[in-house]
């Protein structure tokens, strides 16, 4: 019957509409203490908009730390913290952070 397919699609379409909700965006402090100069941001940012999942990197040069949000089901911290390793820049995340 043509119908009862019908329906279980009329069930299952809004459950799928659903699933991106559960990744949710976290927001991470990265303490940057080699940010010694204007353009080290610069360097930092790029690094880390690179990974796979960052949506967004805020520079705070004045406090040597860098936020950024990302999607917790395509990276991490620890994928954040080498990203600007590798650049260079070694950074530590900040423990109070949620
Ligand atoms: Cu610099």
């Amino acid at each position: 019957m043509k119908s009862r397919k019908t329906l279980l699609a009329a069930v299952i379409a809004p459950l799928v509409l659903v699933v991106p909700a559960w990744a949710s965006p976290k927001t991470v402090t990265l303490n940057v203490s080699g940010m010694t100069c204007p353009v080290c941001p610069i360097t930092v940012k790029k690094a880390l908009e690179k990974v796979p999942g960052v949506s967004k990197v805020d520079v705070r040069f004045e406090k040597k730390q860098v936020l950024v949000t990302f999607d917790d089901a395509k990276t991490n911290t620890d994928t954040l913290v080498k990203a600007t390793t590798n650049a260079g820049y070694p950074s530590q995340p900040e423990k109070t952070a949620k």
